[in-house]
């Protein structure tokens, strides 16, 4: 077969993403409803943002504002994690960083499956937060070996799934049919059982272990949890969300409202109790409900060094000292108010962020210097003082484990706070894998490190 006729893993993805789009607004029908939310705010921050319009158009894609940045999916078996990184890989997917939420009390370690060059996150950034789930961190140890017979049974993926990644890694992409149809089989994986897999007792037994369990467990796949769109204007959505007949979460995850927006900040509305079928020996099926999916929102800013991030870590640690958010919103205020308070100390300029080494920029030649060409090298600040250089902030792509901790329990219900060892293994879960996850601060680095170094070549390439 001729190369040139693969269908791009960019596409793949793009048409994978949107497949399960349609899919999740037909399975959550509060999802369509959070789209066309957040769809109607971005309507009317562009309209009244004219700068923010004229950015976006310059950098992003302004027609695609509004659809799906993320979604998230748990499994339960190495085996199911390493066929996945398999599956994703054919749609330019690839694990990103590791994530701990042992420390947060669910028993789970994360990896995130995404685009990672800059023209296949321009094209869609797409990605999927992939969890595995730790049945070391259970102690019931007749349970925790039945759960792991129940897993080794089911098969999430479909016979033609795994053929057509296989005849992808054979010949090095698929084609226009293969493709499409490549897409319709991986979404079989993420599709929502109503029917469990297990008894209503076994059910009960999973889920008084822990919430997360029973999710894993009990059903035939890892059906997708929730899916996330991009919002220019979190606070707001947030605010309208209980207009539009959904309830938010307590509190937005992550950083404060800033003039200079980092990092990530997420809210959710509240997973929906959905009837299901749980088999029973007598009557075949018994009804019961089960409480897991649920819609998402991401703002998205720059992506922080390590110090940043360090900065960043301290600062969210220090407030959370002071008001710990409550489930049910009674503290969202002082929360929201001590938060503030403790990003005073974090710079909100984007000049001042760069002098002190806490964010990633790309740096690029400003008009001047696309005029200029200068006998031999100079340094960076000097080139910025001269006005030859300038920099913009680049946007972080990943996720953070204090905030996907609170995503994960505010779905989870109020009851389930409950407590681990920290346990990170982050060797062990690369063996699953089967492969290393890539580290996301060397990532960030080596992007801003290629931009500098193209500034530096054409100012001097004519000389050279
Ligand atoms: C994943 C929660 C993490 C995020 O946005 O931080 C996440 C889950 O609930 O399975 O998606
Ligand atoms: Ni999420």
């Amino acid at each position: 077969m001729k190369e040139n006729s693969f269908v791009s893993a960019d596409d793949i993805r793009s048409a994978f993403s949107a497949a399960m789009s349609v899919m999740y607004r037909e399975e959550v029908p509060a999802y369509g409803t959070l789209m066309e939310l957040v769809a109607k705010v971005n309507g009317d921050t562009l309209a009244a943002d004219a700068a923010l319009r004229g950015r976006l158009e310059a950098t992003d894609t302004l027609d695609r504002i509004s659809e799906e940045r993320h979604g998230a999916i748990r499994l339960g078996t190495p085996a199911e994690l390493s066929m996945m990184r398999r599956v994703f890989a054919v749609m330019g997917m690839y694990p990103v960083g590791y994530y701990d939420l042992s420390t947060a009390g669910v028993p789970v370690h994360s990896t995130a499956f995404r685009p990672v060059g800059e023209a296949s996150l321009k094209r869609n950034p797409f990605r999927v937060f992939t969890s595995l789930l730790r049945l070391d961190l259970i102690a019931d140890e007749t349970l925790r070996a039945e759960a792991d017979a129940i897993l080794k049974e089911r098969r999430i993926f479909t016979p033609e799934a795994i053929e057509l990644t296989e005849k992808a890694e054979r010949d090095g992409g698929l084609d226009k049919a293969d493709a499409e149809r490549f897409v319709a089989q991986v979404l079989e994986t993420f599709r929502w059982h109503d029917t469990a897999n297990v008894s209503a007792d076994m059910y009960k037994r999973l889920h008084d272990a822990h919430r997360l369990i029973a999710d894993v467990v009990s059903f035939k796949g890892p059906h997708i949890n929730h899916l996330t769109p991009r919002t220019l204007d979190i606070d707001h959505v947030q605010a309208l969300m209980p207009e539009y007949g959904i309830a938010p979460k307590a509190v937005v995850e992550g950083p404060p409202t800033r003039n200079c927006p980092i990092l990530l900040r997420q809210t959710s509305f509240k997973a929906l109790e959905e009837a299901v079928s749980f088999r029973d020996a007598e009557d075949g099926w018994k009804a019961g409900s089960h409480t897991a999916r649920f819609g998402e929102i991401e703002q998205r800013g720059i992506a922080l060094t390590p110090k940043g991030r360090g900065l960043y870590d301290r600062l969210l640690g220090d407030s959370r000292k002071i008001v710990r958010p409550a489930a049910d919103g009674s503290n969202a205020r002082d929360y929201e108010t001590a938060l503030t308070e403790a990003f005073k100390s974090f710079p909100d300029s984007w000049a001042e962020i760069r002098e002190a080494g806490l964010g990633y920029f790309s740096y690029s030649l400003t008009e001047k210097g696309r005029q200029t060409k200068l006998p031999g090298r100079r340094d960076l600040e000097t080139l910025i003082a001269d006005g030859l250089v300038q920099f913009d902030p680049i946007v972080y792509e990943d996720f953070l484990p204090v905030s996907a901790a609170g995503i994960f329990q505010s779905n989870l219900g109020d009851g389930a706070q409950q407590e681990f060892v920290a346990s990170p293994n982050q060797k062990r879960f690369e063996a699953d894998l089967g492969a290393a996850v890539l580290d996301e601060f060397a990532h960030y680095a080596g992007i801003e490190q290629a931009s500098i170094e193209n500034c530096l070549k054409a100012l001097t390439a004519a000389v050279a």
